[in-house]
């Protein structure tokens, strides 16, 4: 038998190459302890003081830690999140818990109006969400949660009653959202790519008029330093395109601000392989999935990569050029085990070079180019490092055989996460916490980390392998 299919068969008998960690210890206690803080009965806030709702893609993260913890709480944190899910299939990136006073936290359901917000969200519902999304993570992380403990999941029909859902969430990404033409999806706002005010949207953002500061009371500023948060100028913008977008009765296509992200893109390619396993499970067949991933790596490839910078760029669609900036987004796509050999040897060598640092003068992926001018170790996503994006890249690089570069990442992820207090982001140099502490999706990925044997080959899907028919375009070289 080929070895391949041989490891595919094996891996398919033990999905998971985790192990519990030997002797709980007092990190794991802590990241147990935060899960359990942030849980409110139905889903997990990303932080009691700063985000007091349910959010789109901290939740799909937090549920890939939640599994080690209690596979039926990870199932539930999804399926609260898809029980908030619009008519036309979006997934919105807050769902508002109803028992948070108004003003805990700006802007409020009364901003985003999703109860009369037209056919786009379908007939008014009792549960109040924004009308924006995040990234597509929700797929891998369901197939991960089913892989936790698939006697359960088959149990309740988990994958049953989520499939459709998620194949509605990607139907809505991939036909509503191609604005650029060329089969990649955009993001219409900063907050929906999830790293809000990065560097590579200051040009894009440069377009649009602000919203006066006066007409709108930053609730974040309350919580956080305002030096480590985003600018009013920023806010002002922001405002301005989500208040646009919701007075169009979020109709797409119409944005002043469109952009095709890499590590978006690489997150719907992962979950749509992710969902292809989901259909084989169910007894469907996942190959027309699976043939539209490659499509989508296929357009990554060619509308994102830049060979001369050695790594993927944003593209701005109203100007249909790239946007030259190097975010920590265009190193993620690292993480789908498809890429071409030499892409993925060039997004390593990138990680490692001047620009990010890493194993050299960086603990952590920074956000942004350390030596890009915008660069500032603590200001929110202009260089600090997060914790996602940091296993994410762990994850890429173990599932292209680096494993010591994986290793000394896990590590760094496990101490700094400890010693800040599960900050949300940090310095990358020093490790120094910003922002909110007991942070939810640094304490799941942290538990997550703990449940995984170091020195091991492990592919993104968890199994130690990816099957045969996930291969794809891998073997070319587009580096
Ligand atoms: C806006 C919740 C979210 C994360 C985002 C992060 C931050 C919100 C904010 O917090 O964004 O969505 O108010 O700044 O940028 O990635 O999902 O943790």
């Amino acid at each position: 038998m080929d070895r391949t299919v041989q490891l595919a068969s094996r891996a398919a008998q033990h999905p998971i190459a985790y192990d519990p960690p030997p002797e709980p210890d007092e990190l794991h206690l802590g990241a147990v302890r935060v899960l359990e803080d942030n849980w409110t009965g139905a889903s997990t806030v990303p932080s009691r003081s700063l985000y007091p709702h349910q959010w789109s893609w901290d939740s799909a993260f937090i549920a890939i830690g939640l599994r080690h913890l209690s596979p039926l709480r990870a199932q539930r944190e999804l399926e609260t999140l898809l029980d908030a899910q619009w008519e036309d299939g979006r997934i919105p990136h807050i769902v508002f818990n109803p028992s948070v006073p108004l003003d805990a936290y700006f802007p409020s359901p009364d901003f985003w109006r999703s109860s009369t917000a037209g056919r786009a969200a379908g007939a008014p519902r009792t549960v109040q969400t924004s009308g924006i999304v995040q990234p597509p993570v929700h797929a891998l992380a369901a197939w991960l949660v089913h892989c936790a403990d698939p006697l359960l999941s088959r149990a309740r029909g988990f994958l049953t009653r989520v499939y459709p859902r998620l194949a509605a969430w990607h139907r809505y990404l991939l036909h509503r959202r191609d604005l650029g033409g060329g089969g990649l999806v955009s993001v219409v706002h900063p907050w929906e790519q999830g790293m809000d005010n990065s560097p590579c949207w200051d040009a894009p953002l440069a377009r649009v008029t602000p919203a006066p500061a006066r007409s709108f009371r930053r609730a974040d500023l309350d919580h956080g330093a305002a030096e480590d948060r985003p600018t009013d100028l920023d806010y002002g913008r922001y405002v301005r395109l989500a208040t646009d977008y919701r007075d169009r009765e979020y109709a797409d296509g119409a944005s002043e601000f469109a952009v095709e992200d890499p590590s978006f893109n690489a997150l719907l390619i992962a979950s749509e392989h992710a969902l292809s396993r989901v259909a084989d499970e169910l007894g469907a067949t996942g190959a027309a999935r699976r043939a539209r991933a490659e499509r989508l790596t296929t357009a990554m490839l060619d509308r994102l990569w830049d060979p001369t910078e050695q790594m993927f760029f944003c593209r701005d669609v109203r100007s249909d050029e790239l946007i030259p900036e190097r975010s920590v987004s265009g190193l993620l796509p690292l993480l789908l085990p498809t890429l071409p050999r030499g892409t993925a040897d060039a997004l390593v060598r990138t990680t490692r070079g001047p620009h990010f640092g890493l194993g050299s003068s960086t603990r952590l992926p920074p956000s942004y180019d350390l030596l890009g001018e915008a660069f500032d170790p603590h200001r929110y996503w202009r260089g600090p490092a997060w914790f996602n994006t940091s296993w994410l890249l762990e994850r890429g690089l173990r599932t292209h055989g680096e494993q010591a570069m994986a290793d000394a990442l896990r590590e760094a992820v496990l101490d700094i996460a400890g010693t800040s207090g599960f900050a949300e982001y940090v310095d990358p140099h020093t490790g120094e916490a910003c922002g909110a502490t007991g942070f939810g999706w640094t304490a799941a990925l942290a538990l997550d980390l703990l449940h995984m044997r170091p020195g091991h080959g492990v592919s993104l899907m968890g199994d130690g392998t990816f099957d045969s028919s996930d291969k794809g375009v891998r073997g070319g070289d587009r580096a």
